[in-house]
């Protein structure tokens, strides 16, 4: 090669660097973006890091203006108000719903309420819903997901704003045990079908019952029960656990944390799902073995919760029975059983 041919090929190659080194330039620009303050990847796989990034720059933290806690003295000494398991027991005093409101309204997040009313039961909507329109999540997100075999019998109940009731027509059973049983696994099917894309936290209770107090955002947590209103002061070994090893119910004496009541749970969508599911099969497998659990979908999600432990758990203000009087620890009744005669509304 001559020195004229060589220098020639030296230039060429720098032309050909100097392309490179432009088109990985242009290559980055694509890559981040300037955003605000920071520069950030704006490929797809990286969209969710992304997002969250983004989400979290665009949190306002404003002055909270509330009375402050007071740091020398526990709120509730009459009560257990956490868990082994550092899960927080919810009473009256342990907490600040303005600071919860303003945590839950800044993630705008919107709740679902589900019901079932089959049969008879449709009677206890009306008061159901008109009580929660003034005692549930006010002032936040909801939908009443009311799950009945009578669409025509819903009660037509006026909603504030931001709340809406969604009617989804269910299959009956025949016997009451598997109407309650079922909802696990109703629960579960809508779950995958709606609720996923619907709502962040699903809340699962009776029908029989009216809200007479606050209930709001301090009860959500990524999946919480309730201390049954029979149990919350009795010995672990008067639970009434199923107590059959050949049922997937089966608790031994000696373990077992609460009694949870089977009328009051939930949490995120997703672990309401895991739950739900989990039970739903539970109560299949009883059923090919020919074994029905002592208090049905309720046994079952008293096991589930002994080895999914919750992560906090409501007192009995959030699911009373008048008909055991007011203990003097309960300083709210926020939602209580309406009394109804089981012969007659069951058949
Ligand atoms: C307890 C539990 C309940 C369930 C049941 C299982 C509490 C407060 N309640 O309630 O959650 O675990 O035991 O034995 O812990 N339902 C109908 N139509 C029917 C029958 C039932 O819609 O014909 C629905 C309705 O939403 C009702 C729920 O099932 O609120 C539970 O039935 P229940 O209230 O008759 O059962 P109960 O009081 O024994």
């Amino acid at each position: 090669m001559s020195k004229q041919q060589w220098i020639n090929a030296l230039r060429k190659r720098k032309y050909q660097a100097f392309i490179l080194v432009f088109l990985s330039f242009v290559l980055l620009l694509c890559w981040y973006n300037y955003d605000g303050n920071s520069w950030t990847s704006s490929l797809p796989f990286s969209c969710k890091l992304n997002y969250d990034l983004n989400f979290l720059q665009d949190v306002r933290l404003q002055r909270k203006n509330y009375s402050q806690p007071d740091t020398m003295n526990p709120p509730r000494t009459d009560v257990l108000v956490m868990t082994p398991w550092l899960a927080p027991i919810i009473w009256d005093g342990t907490f600040n719903i303005y600071i919860l409101n303003q945590q839950f309204k800044q993630r705008d997040v919107r709740i679902g309420l589900t019901v079932f009313a089959i049969k008879k039961y449709v009677v206890f909507l009306q008061l159901f819903l008109e009580t929660a329109e003034k005692f549930f999540m006010i002032g936040h997100k909801v939908n009443y997901y009311i799950m009945t075999d009578r669409p025509k019998d819903v009660p037509n109940v006026t909603l504030a704003e931001g709340r809406r009731v969604v009617v989804l027509k269910i299959q009956s059973y025949a016997r009451w045990q598997d109407v309650c049983m079922r909802r696990m696994e109703m629960i579960s099917l809508f779950t995958k079908e709606r609720f996923i894309q619907e709502v962040d936290y699903l809340v699962c209770v009776d029908v029989d019952m009216r809200f007479s107090d606050h209930v709001g955002v301090e009860i959500l947590s990524d999946i919480f029960g309730t201390l049954h209103p029979r149990f919350y002061r009795r010995q672990r070994q008067h639970f009434t656990y199923e107590r059959r090893p050949a049922s997937q119910a089966y608790i031994a004496f000696g373990e077992g944390d609460f009694y949870y009541a089977g009328g009051f749970f939930g949490g995120t969508v997703d672990e309401v799902y895991k739950l739900t599911n989990q039970c739903h099969n539970a109560i299949m497998t009883d059923k090919a073995n020919s074994i029905e659990a002592l208090w049905h979908d309720e046994s079952h999600l008293n096991k589930y919760f002994l080895n999914h432990k919750p992560t906090k758990i409501l007192s009995p203000e959030y699911l009373w029975d008048n008909s055991l009087g007011v203990p003097e620890v309960l300083r709210k009744r926020r939602f209580v059983a309406v009394p109804k005669n089981y012969a007659q509304i069951r058949n």
